[in-house]
């Protein structure tokens, strides 16, 4: 625009006239509506909350709620699959909260990576360059050191050899023909999967093709990856040596794609490594210090709370789940890394590693805890919680486990993840476990989330012997208790299958009140509680019911081209979701085949096993300090 200056109009400062001054300012106050309007859309307003509510102002805890929370399944695979993809579910809210875990097409689509939360882009933006040089640092650090790490000097600080005197050959005939049948269940998903989806992510048995989806980032063969310790601890060895062919060949980690931190993190990390720890080869090694190092990005945040997306690409941009409330970092999530990044420092020498995982516990410790208990949503911008929804089921149930987790693979020395394990469970049992009319232990909070939460019988059975003196037993009952429930859920269904969420109200017990829950998509938590109770008690009924789960699990999902989940535990008639999860060959089928061997077979002593079952050892500083001058490079496997 021109302005021509006219007589006898004043051209004060800018030299506009009265008119065109007017037109101006009216054009700014516009624009400054409009950016103050745009506050209202951010997602839950975040931003007039931080402005115009006070810090403290605390909103009250609240146990799974069905009506305030969307109902967004993080690291549900289907949702991720689809919300990466950026799909109708953006910014949807949520009404049940469960575990970052994975589902089946069924359900809604509910999330997108495309509906990131837009309030924390450019933070992560902000610090790519932090996170490249980081990850250059760590790149030389790798270079330099994790060809030092000593394997040898690893087996010779296990107490026990990891595969057991005969590899958990159970010595009464009943027990050994199940197993046997496990492991025919293991070869048949496999060979199906082999012969349908190789290379891809999961089998599809109805359609008989591959499924890739959106969760990995564009890594790809995830059941491979998820298969390699199963495979090996079944002495299917022909079928190890194409999977870690495959992995030498064809696991391509240079990929653009975005990702969830904590599903790479525990299928890829954990799988990688333990099939390293139990194999000693190399190639595991290297593939896993690698894939580690694409994810520290994920924890250059105002905090160090890394976000639940990451680029897995040079840029190493991530972001925080559309769905999460108000650009959250979900507690399940970024409290499910510690196991693996400890080993990861172990084996690159990358102190780095552990640092970020210890940075979390350090916020976690010492952040005030409503009622000490950890609710589900953090930001990873200003350290605070951003709801006060609570969950041993989904969104916060693996960060429990890797509490007293990390305590035993400390070999019992992380006295701060003994403490706050205790406590959380102290806090878990005053304000969320109930009994129910007809005498079932249940958590509070399972109204609308049962499969998952039912790891928790093993959890607790774990950590009863290093409870306090008093509650040791009282912890075991707990453990028995819950487990019981959760055979219930199984019991009480058609199949004999458990559905994927139970309530305990309107008259119901341990059963799906919803259509909506009655699925079972292959889930390993129910036998996972078997499998550790059976250990820590040795009553015959654990592995009854895990029997009564191979039965169900042979008549209703397996197909003719692999294992299928399906729609309806409690039809009788069953109809089948046409997936074939990467967790049924790396949990589901792990524990069984555990449950039916003898107990030397990966001994609880020297053996964690992270969330996606990928079995870990335990850390023995002194002894590998003791051990480590010695350097090795040479390939020897554990039998
Ligand atoms: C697995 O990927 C892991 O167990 C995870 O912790 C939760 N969900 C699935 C199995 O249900």
């Amino acid at each position: 625009m021109v302005f021509r200056k006219l007589p006898g109009v004043s051209a004060s400062g800018m030299g506009l006239r009265l008119s065109q001054k007017f037109v101006f300012l009216l054009f700014l106050s516009g624009l400054v509506t409009l950016c103050f309007g745009a506050l209202f859309f951010l997602p839950d307003s975040v931003r007039l909350k931080r402005i115009f509510l006070s810090k403290n102002e605390n909103p009250a805890v609240t146990v799974g709620s069905d009506n305030e929370l969307s109902k967004k399944v993080p690291g549900d695979p289907e949702h991720l699959r689809a919300g990466l993809k950026g799909g109708e579910g953006a910014n949807v809210k949520l009404k049940v909260s469960r575990k970052p875990s994975v589902t089946h097409g069924a359900r809604t689509v509910e999330r997108s990576v495309g509906s990131r939360a837009q309030d924390e882009r450019s933070p992560a933006r902000a610090q790519e360059p932090a996170a490249r040089d980081e990850r250059v640092t760590s790149a030389a650090h790798n270079g330099e050191r994790a060809s030092a790490y000593s394997y040898e000097a690893f087996k010779k600080c296990l107490l026990k050899p990891a595969l057991g005197k005969n590899k958990g050959t159970p010595s009464d005939s009943e027990t050994l023909q199940r197993r046997e049948k496990v492991k025919e269940m293991m070869k048949f998903a496999w060979d199906n999967y082999k012969r349908y989806a190789w290379g891809q992510n999961e089998l599809r048995p109805l359609t008989r093709n591959g499924h890739i989806g959106n969760m990995f980032g564009g890594l790809r063969g995830a059941s491979i990856v998820d298969s390699l310790d199963t495979l090996y601890i079944m002495g299917l060895m022909e079928e190890y040596e194409e999977a870690k062919e495959w992995v030498q060949n064809n696991l391509n980690l240079i990929s653009n794609g975005e990702a969830s931190l904590f599903e790479v993190n525990i299928r890829y990390v954990g799988g990688l490594l333990s099939a390293y720890y139990l194999t000693g080869a190399e190639i595991f090694k290297q593939k896993v210090v690698e894939l580690g190092e694409k994810l520290l990005p994920a924890f250059n945040t105002p905090t160090g709370i890394p976000r639940g997306v990451i680029n897995l690409g040079s840029s190493g941009t991530s972001w925080s789940w559309g769905w999460a409330s108000a650009g959250s970092s979900i507690l399940a999530e970024f409290g499910t890394l510690h196991l693996e990044f400890l080993h990861l420092s172990q084996l690159s020498g990358n102190p780095l590693f552990t640092e970020k995982v210890m940075n979390i516990r350090k916020l976690l410790n010492k952040i005030e805890k409503p009622h000490g208990l950890y609710p589900n949503f953090l930001s990873p911008v200003s350290g605070n919680w951003v709801q006060h929804h609570v969950s041993i089921g989904g969104l916060g149930d693996s960060f429990y486990e890797y509490l007293i987790k990390s305590y035993l693979m400390s070999d019992k020395t992380d006295q701060e993840a003994k403490k706050m394990y205790y406590s959380a469970m102290e806090a878990i049992e005053t304000n969320l476990v109930q009994k129910s009319p007809g005498g079932l232990t249940y958590v509070a909070e399972w109204r609308g989330d049962g499969h998952l939460a039912c790891f928790s019988g093993g959890m607790i059975g774990i950590g009863a012997d290093d409870g306090p003196a008093e509650q040791k037993q009282h912890y075991l009952d707990l453990a028995a208790e819950i487990t019981h429930t959760c055979h219930e859920s199984y019991s009480r269904s058609a199949t004999k299958l458990g559905p994927e969420a139970f309530r305990f109200d309107a008259g119901a017990e341990a059963t799906a009140t919803r259509l909506s829950d009655r699925y079972y998509i292959l889930r390993p938590e129910v036998i996972e509680s078997y499998m550790y109770m059976w250990r820590l008690t040795h009553d015959p009924k654990y592995r009854q019911w895990g029997w009564e789960a191979v039965e169900a699990l042979e008549k209703h999902c397996r197909v003719d081209a692999g294992f299928s989940g399906i729609r309806d535990v409690y039809a009788s008639t069953v109809s089948h979701d046409n997936m074939q999860q990467s967790f049924f060959l790396s949990e589901t089928l792990k524990y069984l085949y555990l449950l039916f061997s003898d107990d030397d077979l990966l001994p609880l002593e020297d053996w964690v096993f992270n969330t996606e079952a990928h079995p870990l050892p335990v850390i023995r500083k002194t002894c590998l300090q003791e051990h480590g001058a010695k350097q090795d490079h040479g390939q020897t496997d554990l039998e």
